[in-house]
């Protein structure tokens, strides 16, 4: 079972690497990976046991994250509604990327946090705000999807832990909250 001793933090150089693609077909490995690291969406979204396992609640993960430096990310978007439960997005997603993305860029009103920085880093993460995406499902299909709005940012945050990235990297680093013109703001 993954828990937060097995996310490393910034410094680790691991983090700012360039993640290698997996293989297709899939590797047994890889696939137990991929389910391994929704489980740990589950139980940090679940208030019972992200207390009793000290987590902290997250919507994805990137493998890089676990000290694994493979293009493996897994999401996991509640939907927040109590009507709708399903969630808006859930998938483990295999060498995902980014085909094309919109001219409007959005960043969410709150500002981002991630697993592997204990610290608040204020700013807004302006990234686009729709992606076309493919990616290899859990099932080793290859998939195209159209993502917008909180999705799409939840899967460049990940998309960028693959590529070295960090989310303050995006930040203005003379005003944090200095926004372009159209920028949409995500609340
Ligand atoms: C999170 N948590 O998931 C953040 C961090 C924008 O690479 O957003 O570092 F648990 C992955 C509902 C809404 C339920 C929000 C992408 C953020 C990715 C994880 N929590 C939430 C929830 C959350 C990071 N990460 C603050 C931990
Ligand atoms: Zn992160």
């Amino acid at each position: 079972m993954i828990t937060m001793d097995n996310i490393i933090r910034e410094g680790n150089p691991t983090l700012r690497a360039v993640a290698k693609e997996v293989t297709v077909p899939l590797a047994d490995e890889d696939i137990t990976l991929g389910t391994e690291m929704m489980e740990f969406l589950h139980n940090s979204q679940d208030p019972v046991k992200a207390e009793e396992l000290g987590l902290r609640g997250g919507v994805g993960l990137a493998a890089p994250q676990l000290d694994i430096s493979k293009r493996i990310i897994a999401v996991h978007v509640p939907s927040g509604d109590l009507e709708n439960p399903e969630p808006t997005l859930s998938a483990v997603m295999y060498n995902p990327k980014i085909l094309s993305h919109s001219v409007q860029d959005a960043c969410l009103g709150e500002g981002e946090g991630c697993l592997s920085v204990d610290r608040e880093v204020p700013g807004y993460v302006v990234r686009h705000n729709k992606i076309t995406l493919s990616y290899v499902d859990a099932a080793g299909v290859k998939q195209k999807i159209r993502l917008k709005n909180y999705e799409a940012i939840v899967v460049q945050h990940e998309i960028d832990h693959l590529n070295g990235v960090m989310f303050y990297d995006h930040i203005n680093a003379e005003n944090p909250y200095a926004l372009q013109d159209g920028v949409l703001v995500i609340e």
